[in-house]
């Protein structure tokens, strides 16, 4: 089922187990050739969110800033966007352009994502993408400018989010996951992955 919150386009189980599976095989692949870090915030302080990426771009921040490198921090060159995953922007987005960077944040059980706006990129005519994978996580959507009302939803496997239009800028952060919520993931927690156009 999809419907929209403050034009989140929220996809409702847009995929099926099989589907999620495939996906998270997929991702084995890509964490191998590119592991998970914990990048650190612009302050200094470590995220709570595992993360790595795939594609031409992966996402990156420490004292220097956020920004997009075209590197992992052991050097490597990131590994290829699987199919699996192009094919969900493809489906739902646009074949015109493809994303140039799929970003792959893993909660752990106190993992959270505080408001902010993804603004690193050139053109926000592209939206992002969002998929969901293993335990249910509060999404909090707020406005273009930090501060007043917010709306929250729990994102669960299989969810798909598209943020474009109205959606594109504004402040969004995960609260916290239910740890255990699913068996997806045989060691519990969240796989989150980001489609984004970065040039
Ligand atoms: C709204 N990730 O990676 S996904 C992020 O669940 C990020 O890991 C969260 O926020 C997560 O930057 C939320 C939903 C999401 C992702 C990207 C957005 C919402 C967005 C970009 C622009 C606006
Ligand atoms: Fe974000």
């Amino acid at each position: 089922m999809k419907f929209e919150v403050r034009g989140f386009e929220i996809y409702e189980k847009y995929l099926d187990k099989a589907q999620q599976e495939q996906l998270l095989g997929d991702l084995r692949h890509v964490v191998s050739e590119a592991p998970f870090f914990r990048p650190h915030t612009p302050s200094g302080k470590p995220m709570t969110v595992r993360m790595t990426s795939a594609g031409r771009y992966g996402w990156y921040s420490d004292r220097l800033g956020y920004r997009y490198v075209r590197q992992h921090p052991k050097g490597w060159k990131w590994p290829n966007i699987p199919k699996s995953v192009l094919k969900v922007w493809v489906d739902l987005i646009d074949d015109e352009r493809m994303p140039e960077c799929c970003l792959v944040n893993y909660y752990d059980r106190d993992a959270k994502m505080g408001l902010h706006r993804d603004c690193d990129e050139a053109d926000f005519v592209w939206p992002v993408l969002s998929i969901s994978l293993g335990d249910d996580a509060l999404f909090r959507m707020g406005n273009k400018q930090r501060g007043g009302s917010t709306d929250s939803y729990w994102l669960k496997s299989g969810d798909v989010v598209v943020m474009g239009g109205d959606a594109r800028l504004r402040y969004h952060g995960i609260d916290r996951i239910r740890f255990g919520s699913s068996t997806v993931l045989k060691k519990g927690g969240r796989i989150n992955l980001t489609m984004r156009v970065v040039d």
